[in-house]
Formats: structure tokens, sequence, C-alpha cells
């Protein structure tokens, strides 16, 4: 799968690929250079590999793509990101996207469009004109994009949780079916009274429960590598397609467990107190709905 990010020099492309898939934080992403020419990073995402095309935005980088339009052949996914605390912008990255439009429709290319309308925070600027940014920015690029039924977001590296969810969808919604699951396990999370985490086996964060355990996308390093390691046994020691790992503290009433499905999906549930019988049920509910989830996602890559 290829997601192409494309947007002026300074709108925030490799800022978003670094808070999002990089595990950095927002404020590590300023004064960075601009990106020469373009950059693919390949991220493993429900064992798809998603390679992420960051097309730096200078003038002389913009041109060139113009003439070599086979950079963008085979894109999934099209991102035009707009920074919002750059009004005076907003004709540029026009003539910018209508050019790419036309590339795309020449060679037949029919991705998928999510616009960030990007910045959407107060980091050195004025709320005032924020919103009228926002509206004068819609107002242009929802056409200009029409014919491709484009989803707008708006977006801020400031918000990291929101945007790796933003990314997230995205992603799922390129597994027919998928999408489903993951929001019935949203809720089902809502109302176990344990800690829950779902992720990938690469330690990308599907849905969780727990504030502060991941970083844009990716789930804390601590758990990512108990995650790996176990997986790792799933492999080489149990040698079947899903297990399932437990601990618990000698003292006090903590217990963790990890249940690995399919090789893909891990399901990681942190007790800090016994359990009723009624919360117990819905564990046992949300295991079977992500074995079948796992399954689907399987399935899903043997068909494509
Ligand atoms: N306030 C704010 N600043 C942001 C946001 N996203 C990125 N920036 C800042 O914008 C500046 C430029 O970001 P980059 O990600 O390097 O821009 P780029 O689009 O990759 O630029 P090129 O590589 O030249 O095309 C950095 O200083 C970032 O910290 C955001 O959501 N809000
Ligand atoms: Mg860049």
């Amino acid at each position: 799968m290829k997601i192409s990010l494309v947007g002026l020099s300074g709108c925030g492309k490799t800022s978003i690929y670094m808070t999002t898939f990089a595990g950095r934080k927002p404020e590590q992403t300023k004064g960075a250079a601009p990106t020469i020419m373009y950059e693919i990073r390949r991220h493993p995402f429900l064992g798809l590999e998603v390679s992420i095309f960051d097309f730096g935005g200078q003038e002389q980088y913009r041109e060139s793509y113009m003439s070599d339009p086979k950079v963008f052949s085979g894109t999934d996914v099209l991102i035009p990101i707009i920074d919002l605390h750059e009004p005076e912008g907003f004709e540029e990255a026009k003539k910018y996207f209508t050019n790419i439009i036309d590339l795309f429709k020449k060679n037949k290319i029919k991705p998928a469009v999510h616009i960030f309308f990007h910045k959407y925070d107060l980091q050195d600027y004025m709320k005032e004109l924020l919103d009228t940014n926002l509206e004068k920015a819609k107002g242009i690029f929802m056409d200009l994009f029409s014919e491709w039924k484009p989803e707008f977001h708006v977006t801020s590296i400031y918000e990291q949780e929101r945007l790796a969810e933003i990314f997230r969808d995205i992603l799922v919604a390129s597994y027919e079916s998928l999408e489903k699951h993951v929001e019935s396990a949203q809720k089902q999370l809502g109302e176990i009274p344990a800690r829950i985490i779902i992720s990938d086996t690469a330690g990308n964060v599907i849905v969780h429960n727990v504030q502060g355990i991941s970083t844009g996308l990716q789930l804390r390093g601590d758990l990512r590598d108990f995650i790996g390691a176990c997986n790792n046994l799933r492999e080489n020691f149990f040698m079947s397609d899903s297990a399932e790992f437990s601990g618990r503290g000698l003292e006090g009433d903590k217990e963790i467990s990890l249940h690995v499905f399919k090789f893909i999906i891990a399901v990681l549930i942190m007790k800090t107190q016994e359990l009723d019988k009624g919360a117990e049920e819905k564990i046992e509910s949300l295991l079977s709905d992500m074995s079948m989830f796992a399954d689907l996602v399987v399935r899903a890559h043997a068909e494509s």
C-alpha cells in the first residue's frame, strides 16, 4: 500500500510522519531541515507493508515530479496537506495540487483522498485567524478534489493521539469489513475495568484504554519489546499461530496476560484487582472478537 504525502515546503509532512510512525514528540520536529526530493518510509501495519512517500515540497522538487510522474504511480492514498498558519500559500498549493490531479488523471491513478487541514493549533499562532483560514481552505480544496470525493481531517502534530487514529482508520479502511470490528472493540474497552491494549505484533496500537501508552501509532517501547519477545516464542517454541502468555506479581493482585492471535494481533490485558464475573465475561467476548478480527486480517491478505 502506498501513501503519498504532498504539500508545500514547511506544511508539516515530515513532522506528521515522524510523530505518527517514528515515535517522535511534536517538539522534536521543530527546525527540521526540508526534505530533499522525496523519502520512502516503510512501515508494517497489521502485517501489511505500507510505504509512506514523503514528497519534499520545495519548488524545484515539485517541478521535478511533474517531469517524472512515475514517482506517484501506484498511490493508493493521497494526502494533500494544507498549512493553516500560511494562508498566503493557499494559491500556490492549489496550483501544485491542480498539476497533481491532472497528472493522476492522465496516468489513470485513482487514489482515496484525505485532505489534512494541518497545524490547527495555537503554537505561534492567533486563534481568530485559525478558523478564518480553515473556512477559506475548505472552500478552495474540498472543491478542487471534489471528483475524488475527498474526506478531510483537521489535524495538528500537537494532537498526536488523534492524528494516529486518523492514520489507523485510513489503514484499516484498506481492509474491507475491518472497520466495524475496530469500532466495536473501542466500545467494548470502555466497559471493561482493566487496562487493555490491542495492537499488531509490530507494536502499532489499534485501540486501547490506557493514557500515555503510545507515541503516535507506536506502543511504548517496553510493551512493544514484550510483545515482540512473546511473538518470537510463539513462533519458535510453541510453533502455533496463536498463543497466550501470563504473569502475576507474588504480592498484590496485579496480573498481566497477552494473547497473540494469528501472528498478527496482540491483546494485552493488565488487571490491578480481581474482576467480577460480568467483567470476565466481557473480556472473554472481546478476546473471541479479536480472534475473529485476526482471521479476517489473514483472509484479507490472502485475497489481495
Ligand atoms: N504549530 C505546528 N507546527 C507544525 C505542525 N506540523 C509541523 N509543524 C512545524 O512545521 C515545520 C516544518 O515541518 P516539516 O515537517 O519539516 O515540513 P515539510 O512539509 O516536511 O517540508 P518540506 O520537507 O520542505 O516539504 C517544523 O518546524 C514543524 O515543527 C503542526 O501541526 N503545528
Ligand atoms: Mg519534509
